[in-house]
């Protein structure tokens, strides 16, 4: 690992990482840069001629209480929007998860999520999907372009699952964990595994006026 790339993250941090399964870093883009992410994210929503259910980069959410369908994920999104695809491959953000690996890493996916007001958000689940060809070294870097809280639909993660590998089948499917799955597991031990973020996207209950997009980028260890 470079000089540059241990000094990305201060090594207390590094630690808190690999006990924890996630970390936060503040202040990792400038103003400028979450400004026009903000202007980017309204033109891509933008994007009508694009959303289509026969259109597979598409994800839809149901309303948390009227459940209407609606738009809510362009995935992926970096040969839409300029910007994101600059935020994606950051140096600054390329930097801190290269720190958390201990070696460089690259971008494996990308995404940018809308969650419109009301959107029912994500259920309980890991990021890993076993695919084949999927990178054990998968990391999820969220940066958030607007502030977010337990009111206004944040990502929950849960400390210590990144040990516990993958909690569900390995056949290639995207699975729901079970409510209890984060309490269930509690306690048991095996060898630490590739980090996986254990998260629920939260539904969005506090109906606020705006969208709050988020940019979802997925790296992985080797080229
Ligand atoms: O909406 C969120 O906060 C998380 C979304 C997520 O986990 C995903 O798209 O895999």
């Amino acid at each position: 690992m470079t000089t540059e790339a241990q000094a990305a993250l201060p090594a207390g941090q590094i630690r808190q990482y690999h006990a924890d399964g996630f970390t936060t870093v503040r202040r990792m883009l400038t103003d400028k840069e979450v400004d026009e992410l903000t202007a980017e994210a309204a033109r891509v929503f933008g994007r009508e001629d694009l959303k289509d259910s026969d259109n597979i980069r598409c994800r839809w959410s149901n309303h948390f209480e009227t459940g209407e369908c609606r738009f809510d994920c362009f995935d992926p999104v970096i040969d839409l929007s300029p910007v994101c695809a600059r935020i994606a491959c950051h140096p600054r953000i390329l930097d801190a998860v290269a720190a958390l690996y201990g070696e460089p890493a690259f971008l494996f996916k990308d995404k940018l999520i809308f969650k419109p007001p009301g959107a029912k958000g994500y259920d309980l689940h890991q990021d890993y999907i076993s695919w084949r060809s999927f990178p054990r070294s998968f990391v999820t870097v969220i940066v958030a372009i607007d502030a977010s809280s337990a009111a206004n639909g944040a990502t929950e993660v849960f400390p210590g699952y990144h040990t516990r590998g993958c909690l569900t089948p390995e056949d290639g499917q995207y699975h729901q964990l079970p409510t209890d799955a984060v309490d269930a597991a509690a306690g048991c031990s095996t060898a630490p595994s590739p980090a996986r973020r254990t998260d629920r996207g939260n539904a969005r209950r506090h109906h606020q006026a705006e969208l709050r997009p988020l940019v979802l980028i997925a790296t992985h260890r080797h080229p």
